[in-house]
């Protein structure tokens, strides 16, 4: 399969030269690389997204895709793989919806550890209602919706997702398009909650591609499996734009756990019957 045949011809609405653009091919890339090495099947793959920027990511790539409300994908995903677990559920959301409006649905999607992926656009604003601030923005930033200055620490989702849970938790950048092609590519294949943060500068509200090229190394020599080690380098940056800050980039931790699919047997039979149901009699019913 080529790359392009994942176009869908709608016209992007982006503001031009946003860093959406990188995660949107790095995730059409990963899609045609996984294809053509027959690990997953185009029709098989089911993407997510809520509504902020990022969603308009489900116009753009030709596959499968449900658009839902602001801040729950991680529940829609969650019934659709509960659904059908042969398909391959990608989640997207922006900062602002998954970390305010959908919290609770991250915490209990990686304790949960179903077998599904989810890929956040981190512009640390809530960008297409024009630059609030999200629980990612940096203490002290004023904004149209905090004029005196945000006074809160940022959330650190690094942190979060490990301490709840998660099996596979990384961190991309918008602008590293073969560095989060591979990144997805891993997240995609890994059998579990798969957390992908893809730290995206938003030119018009928070433009940070310069402070990030600055900061960004990739973790290398880093032992995947070791949960107190993740734990450190996912504390090394705090989301601020601090002189010194190192902002490593790379899969984290990733271990191997039942996923939620597996400890339910009454799931693994019923997906496979093949129904034929009597539509005639069911809307009879309805009628009396
Ligand atoms: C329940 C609900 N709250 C608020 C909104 C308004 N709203 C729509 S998009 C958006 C901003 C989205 O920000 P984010 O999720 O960070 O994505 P970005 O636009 O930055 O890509 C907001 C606040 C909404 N549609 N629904
Ligand atoms: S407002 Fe920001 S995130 Fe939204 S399209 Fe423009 S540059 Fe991209």
């Amino acid at each position: 399969m080529k790359i392009e045949e994942l176009n869908t011809g709608e016209k992007t609405t982006w503001c031009p030269g946003c860093t959406d653009f990188g995660i949107l091919t790095s995730v059409k890339q990963a899609i045609t690389n996984l294809v053509n090495a027959d690990k997953i099947k185009r029709e098989n793959v089911v993407g997510v997204s809520g509504v902020g920027c990022f969603d308009k990511i489900y116009d753009y790539i030709n596959i499968n895709f449900f658009h839902t409300l602001h801040g729950r994908t991680l529940p829609t995903m969650f019934g659709i793989k509960l659904a059908n677990p042969e398909l391959k559920v990608i989640g997207f959301g922006g900062d602002g919806s998954t970390y305010a409006e959908g919290m609770a649905h991250v915490v209990h999607s990686c304790r949960y550890n179903e077998d599904t992926t989810f890929i956040v656009f981190d512009n640390q604003r809530f960008s297409l209602t024009t630059g609030q601030a999200t629980p990612m923005s940096e203490k002290g930033f004023a904004g149209p919706s905090t004029p005196l200055g945000v006074q809160e620490k940022p959330v650190n989702p690094l942190v979060l997702t490990m301490t709840c849970g998660a099996s596979f938790v990384s961190r991309g950048f918008a602008l590293d398009v073969p560095g989060l092609t591979k990144l997805i590519e891993a997240a995609v294949m890994h059998k579990g909650f798969s957390f992908v943060e893809v730290l995206q500068p938003c030119i018009s509200y928070h433009n940070t591609i310069q402070f990030l090229r600055d900061h960004i190394y990739k973790l290398e020599n880093h032992d995947i499996g070791n949960y107190d080690e993740a734990m450190k380098k996912a504390l090394e940056w705090g989301y601020c734009q601090d002189e010194n800050s190192r902002i490593p980039t790379g899969i984290f931790y990733e271990t191997n756990k039942l996923i939620y699919e597996d400890q339910w047997p009454q799931l693994k039979p019923w997906y496979n019957v093949k129904r034929n149901p009597d539509f005639r009699k069911i809307l009879q019913e309805f009628k009396e």
